[in-house]
């Protein structure tokens, strides 16, 4: 199976919307191309105009002011505005509909009740919250880790975190201790939020204890807020721990938003890069409030009443735009769920579809793949007739994919809408929309309004004009929810995304543009990995393996993964004197996943008396990719190499 190859795009079938679809839906093609036409020409007045879709304190003068010259990188949106996040997901809705369900919890355990929180709920359980973290000693602009299961809790301390104009960072539960670490001490934080255990997949992960063991590396004043979700025994540190529980019992319930500017902070998310460590995306106030919002609502044709579910985690930049920021400011019910694809069994995605009637649904092309290896069974027992709008995000999904879940899930009735983003991005840069596009399986389509796509030749750094062509994608102008910085590194955000193509935000992707202008994304381009939809650095991970002492050297690269999308190849090179064995890859891979955390568990191993180097000393990554893609007929010119014989040994000795 071609798990990243997109179709082909001279026979792939097209699929026009409905008439149906084209007549109910927000935004039918005409008026796509009216909107986007009118976002290029004057994007201060489109953005003067849709930015009105929030609230705000005090209304913006000034739009647009940004700048993508390299030494003088300034993205600002609505700057003289001012508003506050938690209040625009929360307190604006509380008139209109504060008895309608915000937030559907559904836990791991299906035996376990769903909660539905209400918007007055929410308010209540935020404004707890917002209360607890002051007393805990938080104020406006200070940093506030979560490191929290996928619990309604998480939702209520992002919102309490904008409210008093804090600033979260989330880190995802399947991180280890010393990653969370490295992320409470990289931006100073005051309070680490956690719980005791996360249930996922019927397993535990002990939550509490590994914050425990993050904390032995951080500053001795950082407070710990813990909130019990299993009960489960844990160890505390008094005067540094505190029970959740027990002080929102008691916690004042209301806490006033403070005024924020729109270019404040919300978020820090981390990120991993092609090199060194992962760096702390910074996303503003305002602007990604608008645009999460606008996408949410036009890609996914959200309407009133309608019930939205993102399967992501929060700790991924999906959960925070489309569980948490984007659907709660249009007043939407969001699901939360907790659990995971397979647990008890294959069909829990769709027993959770029917059991709470679920109209838009957003997943990854990995739990697509998992599930459809697991036979049709699983969804024919489940009643789906409420989905109406499909989508995917987090990686190129693969034709046979896009099928199933066309014919088997949506039962050829439900628009796939292929969503395009980055962390960096914020929200939806490439999508069809679903009433406006013939969608194509594979194509990511057309950009969102205000998206300014173009394809760049990857060597001279030019636009290409032509149609159909291949290249790099970069985006030519700014959009409101860009990232606006690295934490604490400004030069580093200049020099990532700014200064390979002079003048443009440089994704990391290359991309094919067909015929008819609609966009192939084909993958990234830098040693960044796609595994089961979540960003690896190759670097990451290499610095990881040489951390362990019997290891000299290590390459790592990405390869076609079934199920994955791309696994992790790693070439390692030994100590003199260590032998290989099987215990030691084991060693390995166990090392990996305790100084990353299980997503970068090495797939392949293979050990490497030498690696290809050019005479200068540079590892030919190009090589081991192939090597590792069972490619060799195409390893090009190795006339470079230092010593070419390295090679044969390497292919002689493939492991897999
Ligand atoms: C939202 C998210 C971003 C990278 C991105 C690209 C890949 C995301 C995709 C896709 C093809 C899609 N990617 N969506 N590739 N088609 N619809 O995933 O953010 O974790 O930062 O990853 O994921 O390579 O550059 P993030």
């Amino acid at each position: 199976m071609s798990t990243t190859a997109p179709a082909d795009q001279t026979t792939a079938k097209v699929y026009p919307p409905s008439p149906e679809m084209a007549a109910s839906a927000h935004i039918d093609a005409a008026k796509y191309e009216e909107m986007y036409a009118a976002s290029i020409a004057d994007p201060e007045a489109f953005w003067g105009e849709h930015g009105k879709r929030i609230d705000w304190i005090k209304p913006y003068t000034i739009v647009k002011n940004t700048n993508f010259e390299p030494g003088n990188v300034s993205i600002k949106w609505f700057e003289d505005g001012t508003m506050n996040v938690s209040a625009n997901c929360i307190d604006r809705h509380l008139a209109t509909r504060g008895d309608q369900t915000a937030i559907i919890f559904e836990p791991d355990n299906p035996e376990e009740d769903a909660q539905h929180i209400t918007y007055k709920q929410l308010h209540v359980a935020v404004c707890k919250m917002a209360n607890i973290l002051e007393d805990l000693g938080v104020r406006r602009g200070d940093r506030v880790v979560l490191y929290l299961p996928m619990v309604p809790e998480a939702a209520y301390a992002m919102l309490a975190c904008a409210r008093i104009g804090a600033i979260h960072s989330i880190v995802f539960a399947g991180f280890s201790p010393d990653a969370l670490s490295a992320r409470i001490n990289g931006s100073d934080a005051k309070v680490v939020i956690t719980a005791d255990y996360a249930p996922r997949g019927g397993r535990q992960t002990p939550l509490k204890s590994n914050a425990d063991a993050a904390l032995l590396h951080c500053k001795d004043t950082v407070k710990c807020l813990v909130v019990k979700r299993t009960g489960g025994q844990t160890t505390w540190v008094e005067g540094r721990d505190f029970d959740y529980n027990e002080l929102a019992l008691e916690a004042d319930e209301y806490s006033k938003p403070v005024e924020m500017n729109a270019e404040d902070p919300l978020f820090i998310l981390y990120t991993s890069g092609s090199t060194g460590q992962p760096k702390g995306v910074v996303h503003c106030s305002g602007g990604y409030l608008v645009f999460a919002s606008m996408t949410h609502e036009y890609v996914f044709d959200y309407k009133d009443g309608d019930i939205f579910w993102c399967t992501a985690d929060v700790g991924w930049v999906t959960g925070h735009s489309y569980i948490v920021y984007g659907p709660l400011a249009n007043g939407a019910t969001t699901v939360m769920f907790e659990g995971v694809p397979t647990y008890p069994d294959a069909s829990r995605f769709w027993q959770v579809c029917e059991k709470h009637k679920v109209n838009q649904f957003y997943t990854a092309p990995t739990a697509l793949r998992a599930l459809m290896g697991q036979g049709n069974e699983f969804v024919e027992k489940c009643d789906l007739s409420s989905l109406r709008i499909l989508g995917t995000v987090g990686e190129p999904i693969n034709p046979e994919a896009w099928n199933w879940y066309n014919d088997v899930i949506g039962k050829g009735k439900c628009p796939i809408v292929d969503t395009w983003w980055q962390t960096e991005t914020g929200g939806h840069l490439l999508t069809p929309l679903p009433g406006a596009h013939a969608l194509k399986p594979g194509s990511a389509m057309k950009p969102f309004f205000g998206v300014q796509t173009v394809v760049l030749d990857p060597h001279t750094g030019e636009e290409i004009h032509d149609y159909p062509c291949e290249g790099v994608l970069c985006l030519k102008d700014s959009w409101p929810s860009q990232m606006r910085t690295v934490w604490g590194d400004h030069e580093r955000f200049e020099k990532t995304y700014f200064s390979d193509y002079k003048g443009y935000y440089f994704a990391g992707d290359g991309c094919k543009r067909d015929a008819d202008g609609d966009y192939w994304i084909t993958g990234r381009v830098d040693d960044v990995i796609n595994v089961s939809g979540h960003r690896m650095g190759t670097a990451e991970v290499e610095s990881a393996l040489v951390a362990h002492a019997s290891v000299a050297e290590a390459a790592v690269v990405g390869y076609p993964h079934d199920i994955k999308g791309q696994g992790i190849y790693c070439y390692v090179t030994l100590m003199n004197g260590v032998e290989p064995s099987d215990d030691l890859r084991k060693e390995l891979r166990t090392w990996v996943r305790t100084e990353i955390g299980p997503i970068a568990s090495p797939d392949v191993i293979q050990w490497a008396p030498g690696l290809p180097k050019t005479r200068s000393g540079k590892i030919m990554r190009r090589i081991l990719r192939k090597i590792a893609e069972n490619d060799y007929g195409s390893l090009g010119d190795t006339s470079t190499l230092a010593d070419p014989s390295v090679v044969d040994d390497l292919i002689a000795n493939r492991a897999g």
